[in-house]
This record gives structure tokens, sequence and C-alpha cells, in this order.
């Protein structure tokens, strides 16, 4: 035998104990890699042929092939059986206790302004409203100009509202999504606008951002009594028949005239509690007859056609509903308040 067989034997000897004592198919792997691999010990030892005669040549050649083949055998055993030992250690490290007891998901609950939101549109839906949504950010036309709140009033100071730039602002009130029905669609019709609107103030009763819902009816003749019957159907519904309503002479840009409306307190039933601050009575919201301005600005025929609007916030429902003193808390996302809610 010489010298180039004896180390070809005396390698494959060794790559065989390697494969025996290799404790994972990675480990193994290398060792094939050093022995059988591109650049293993079988080719470099094959470059080393030149040194042999002509006769010794295709007998290390057959040599070098079986010592391979001899690997290869081995090999595959050992791979086999670390993948199936690999594969039960898996299965027991990732073992599922079936006796332990199951993760619990909380329900998830309404937010109490989706509720009364709801609610709301609920109750108007029997008297044929239909829902119309619109943008956050309007023109300053559509959340102003229209509306007949010139460019002087109050309500456009820059403490109330979030200017985008000099033409955009985020709306404060949802009655733009009113003037974009004006002027896509033929009156007569009924419509309420429930939705987010944006004003510069925060404190235990104001939000930056807080919801309204704001009806509009446009008809050839609207009384102010058909107003008055529309406000009590939907706060009797809300809170119960034993409700009380009043309408107090009020003012605003784009109702005229205008009235603001309470209803009895339904924590204490008029009785006097902090609520409603021992007067019995309780502010919901603002409404009136659409002022004709409105109408000329959409280019309606004021003589032809007469609206009455009504409008309130959202927070301030929930807040009587649920006796609750901070409006923050509708906003804060804390689990603890929005549980009390689910149903
Ligand atoms: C059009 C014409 C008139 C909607 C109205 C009010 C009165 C009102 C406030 C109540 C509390 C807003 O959330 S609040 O701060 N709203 O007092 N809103 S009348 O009048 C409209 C709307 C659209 C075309």
């Amino acid at each position: 035998m010489n010298s180039l067989t004896s180390a070809l034997h005396e390698k494959l000897a060794q790559a065989l104990a390697q494969v025996h004592e290799a404790k994972s198919v990675q480990a193994l792997y290398e060792v094939k890699v050093a022995f059988a691999g591109k650049q293993g010990f079988l080719t470099e030892i094959m470059k080393e042929m030149v040194k042999l005669s002509k006769e010794q040549k295709p007998l290390f050649g057959k040599e070098v092939n079986q010592c391979k083949t001899a690997f290869e055998t081995t090999y595959q055993t050992r791979e086999g059986q670390l993948q199936e030992q690999e594969l039960f250690e898996k299965v027991a490290r990732d073992s599922v206790d079936v006796s332990l007891p199951g993760l619990k998901i909380p329900a998830g609950a309404k937010h109490p302004i989706y509720i009364i939101l709801h609610e709301v549109v609920a109750v108007l839906s029997k008297l044929g409203y239909t829902v119309r949504t619109g943008p956050q950010i309007e023109k300053d036309w559509y959340n102003f100009e229209a509306l007949n709140i010139p460019p002087d009033h109050p309500a456009r100071d820059m403490q109330d509202t979030f200017y985008i730039d000099a033409n955009h602002v985020l709306r404060t009130h949802t009655s733009p999504v009113q003037i974009h029905a004006l002027l896509s669609e033929k009156p007569p019709f009924r419509t309420i606008a429930p939705g987010s609107v944006f004003r510069c103030d925060s404190d235990v009763s104001h939000s930056p951002n807080f919801h309204q819902v704001e009806g509009l009816l446009v008809d050839h003749k609207v009384s102010m009594a058909e107003l008055k019957g529309t406000i009590s159907f939907l706060l009797s519904e809300l809170f119960g028949s034993a409700i009380k309503v009043r309408f107090r002479p009020s003012f605003f840009p784009f109702t005229e005239p205008s009235a603001e409306f309470d209803c009895s307190c339904p924590i204490c039933a008029s009785k006097g509690c902090r609520l409603c601050k021992f007067s019995g009575w309780i502010e919901i919201g603002g409404s009136g007859l659409v002022n004709p301005r409105v109408f000329e600005a959409v280019k309606l025929d004021p003589a032809q056609w007469q609206g009455f609007a009504f409008g309130f916030g959202i927070e301030r429902m929930a807040i009587i509903k649920y006796g609750i003193d901070d409006i923050r808390l509708f906003f804060e996302n804390d689990l603890r308040f929005l549980g009390q809610f689910s149903v």
C-alpha cells in the first residue's frame, strides 16, 4: 500500500469516527464538508495522484470512490438518527400542557359615544332622516361663509378654530356636511350628519375633538312647531317618555329664529342634583329655522324653501345618560372606563 492510500484510509477512519460522534445535523454536515466537500480532503488527495505511477493511478481512483461511498452510507444513517433525535427534542421542548387553564380573552365593549350616536341615528331614522357624512378638513366657505358666519364672527377666532392654512379648517361643526347636501341634492329632504368635530378648547367639559349630530329638514313650508315636535320625540325616545323639553330663545348665525333646548334632568327627575346644577334642567343643544341667507349661499330660493335644523354634542348626551363628570374620559381609552359599557 502506497503512502497516499494509507493516508486515505486513515482519514476515512477519522471521518467515520467524527460522523458517529457528531451531536447535531449541523455538526455532521461540517464533517461532510471537510471530508467530501468541494474543497474537502478527497478533492485535495486526488490532486496528489500525479505522484503515482501509471498503474497505481486507476487503483487509487477506485479506492477514493469506495471511501466516498463508505462515507456517504455511514453519513446518511447518522443523519437520519440525528434528524429524528432533533425532532423528538423539539416536540418535547414545544409541548403543550393541555391541563393548563386557557387564556381569558376579555370581551370588547362598544364605546359610549358609538352607543349614543347609533341610538340617535336609530330614532331619527324612524322620522325618515338619512345619514350623511363628509370630510373633517373643510374649506372656509363650507364651514363658515355659507352658514352666514362672517369673517369677523367670534366663532372664527383662532382660539376656537384649528386652521390648516388660510383657506382650510378642521371642521368646527358638522354643518358643512349639510351645505354639501344642499348643493348636491334637490329638496325636499331630511338628513342627519353625525361625526367628529374640532375646537381649540380643553377642560373637564370641553375636548378639542368631540362628536356632534346635526339634523336638517328642508321643504316648502316648515314651522318651529315641527322642529319642537322632532326634538321632543328624539329626547323622549332617548331618555324616556317622562322627560320634559323646553326651548329658550337664542342666536346662531345659520338659524333665524333660533332656540336652545333643555330637558328635565333625567338623573334626579328635576328634583335638583349636581348634574343639573340644582336647576332641574339640562342644556342639550341648539336649533332654529334655517336662515334665508344660508339658502341664498347655496343658490336655493328662500321664497320657495324653508328648513329647520338642530345640533347637539354626543359627549354631552353620554355625560347625561351615564352620569360621567369628565369629558376627557371618552378619549383616554382606559379599559376600566370603557369596560363599563359592555352589553
Ligand atoms: C345648515 C343650517 C343650519 C345646525 C344647528 C345648532 C343650532 C347648535 C350646537 C349644539 C351644541 C353645537 O355641539 S354643539 O356645540 N349646535 O346649537 N346647530 S342649529 O344648524 C344648521 C346646520 C346646517 C345648512
